[in-house]
């Protein structure tokens, strides 16, 4: 099976990502946009464009009814959705199968199983991928959670079933404030996601964001492909990602990595996907959330892999075999980092928008960069602000680091504040580059 049209719902850097896989694959794409993307990067690279809206995100790349419209107009029988907008709406993916246009993503009902963090935290249990111990379930009985806090030991956290990525949390440190933090957690988390469910968990004070990538085809076959580290982050926006895990021991990364794609295949997962882990300053795991997307931070793996996930992507929606087992996965091969080039000023992090008066992207070994950024683009204060990723390799740590300095050096964007300088900050930072750091490093920079 093939496609003979994808439509990609999205736009920006990864809109552009998914028409290159595509166009490798011989395959037709239509981009759609907003009125205010009219000139954008990945209408003009697309085949065909459809405009469906205003620069309002919720009418237009968020419009599940005239993004339908534009597969039966344009003939489009796949869809891409990229990460954000809807790529993990269960109910957009489970229109376009009925509607005989093939969801490249997961199926609807693992999107919404790892959807409930509170069903996801059940099902990583019963699959054995650790969890932190916890409430088995939403907490509903106060004094049951109150002795089970008392078991556990304080700090204890509050998160919303229905939340994830940082938002609905609250971190409770005494026995006598837990009544009153669920009241307010759930009250937040009923007006934020219409659910007020929330379950607690032990709080670990200095963790490190490391998530490992799966990849299952329609058969069942899965393999992990290692593991990003992801702990340089603000206010849960990462900035910096990098593969492989300093911290990590082969032996750890096997083991986890092979629990994932066990709990993967008892899900019925099928396509790309990844687990979130807090790591722990003694070197333990725990599962904290699974996104059933394509991430934005993808490339690193594509790096120390020599594997193409979009293009990888669209053939196991098209019903291809993985390519290859476990034990035929290339790499990890050397190290990777990317660092994000976000329309924003560089120590508070405000955003930036305007136009690039001046551009001239870096080249040279080990450099990949994905971006819509060029001279006389305007950043648009409706969408994200992240204008580029600068993808750098390198044989080792060291020498990645030393051509990510080398990159940035040479990077030049004018009109706009950019992040560049915070990341030549990161890779003078002498805890960055011993590669001892967790998600605090960014606060204490
Ligand atoms: C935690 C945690 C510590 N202990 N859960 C933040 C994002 C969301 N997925 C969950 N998050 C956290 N959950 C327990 N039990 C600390 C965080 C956290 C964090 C996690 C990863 C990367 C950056 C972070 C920044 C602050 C808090």
């Amino acid at each position: 099976m093939t496609f003979s049209k994808i439509l990609i719902a999205n736009r920006g850097e990864i809109a552009m990502r998914i028409i290159r896989a595509a166009r490798d694959l011989g395959i037709p794409t239509v981009a759609v946009h907003s009125t205010v993307d009219r000139e954008s990067p990945h209408v003009r690279m697309a085949d065909e464009a459809f405009c469906i809206g205003p620069a309002s995100s919720a009418e237009s790349y968020l419009n599940i009814p005239t993004l339908l419209s534009v597969c039966e107009v344009t003939g489009a029988d796949a869809v891409h959705p990229g990460y954000g907008f809807l790529s993990e709406n269960a109910q957009f993916a489970e229109l376009c199968e009925v509607s005989g246009i093939t969801w490249i993503g997961p199926p609807p009902s693992a999107i919404n199983a790892m959807g409930d963090k509170i069903r996801a935290r059940a099902l990583m249990l019963e699959a054995g991928v650790p969890i932190l111990p916890g409430t088995p379930g939403a907490i509903n009985d106060v004094e049951e959670a109150k002795r089970l806090a008392t078991e556990i030991g304080f700090p204890m956290i509050l998160k919303a079933a229905a939340g994830g990525g940082g938002r609905g949390m609250k971190v409770v440190e005494r026995v006598e404030d837990l009544e009153q933090s669920w009241l307010t957690c759930s009250a937040e988390a009923a007006a934020a996601f219409g659910s007020g469910a929330v379950y607690m968990e032990r709080y670990l004070r200095r963790p490190r964001h490391v998530e490992f990538q799966i990849v299952l085809d329609q058969y069942g076959a899965g393999v992990h492909l290692f593991e990003r580290e992801c702990s340089v982050q603000r206010r849960h926006q990462k900035l910096l990602e990098e593969a492989p895990c300093v911290a990590l021991d082969a032996e750890t990364r096997k083991r986890v990595g092979g629990l994932c794609v066990e709990a993967s295949q008892k899900i019925g997962y099928v396509g790309v996907g990844t687990f979130e882990f807090l790591y722990d300053t003694d070197g333990s795991m725990f599962f904290m959330e699974m996104n059933t997307r394509i991430q934005v931070e993808h490339p690193v793996t594509e790096a120390i892999t020599g594997i193409d996930l979009v293009r990888l992507q669209i053939d196991i929606a098209r019903g291809a075999h993985l390519p290859f087992t476990q034990d035929e996965v290339p790499g990890p091969f050397g190290h990777a980092m990317e660092f994000r080039i976000n329309a924003e000023t560089p120590d508070k992090f405000l955003p930036s928008p305007g136009t690039i008066t001046a551009y001239e992207p870096p080249g040279g070994p080990g450099v990949r960069i994905d971006g819509l950024a060029h001279a006389g683009y305007t950043v648009l204060p409706h969408y994200d602000s992240m204008v580029a990723k600068l993808i750098i390799h390198g044989a080792n740590r060291e020498e990645c680091m030393q051509r990510a300095r080398r990159a940035l050096h040479e990077y030049r964007i004018e009109g706009i504040a950019t992040t560049i300088p915070f990341h030549q900050r990161v890779l003078e930072n002498e805890s960055f580059v011993r590669g001892e750091y967790d998600t605090h490093l960014v606060t204490t920079m």
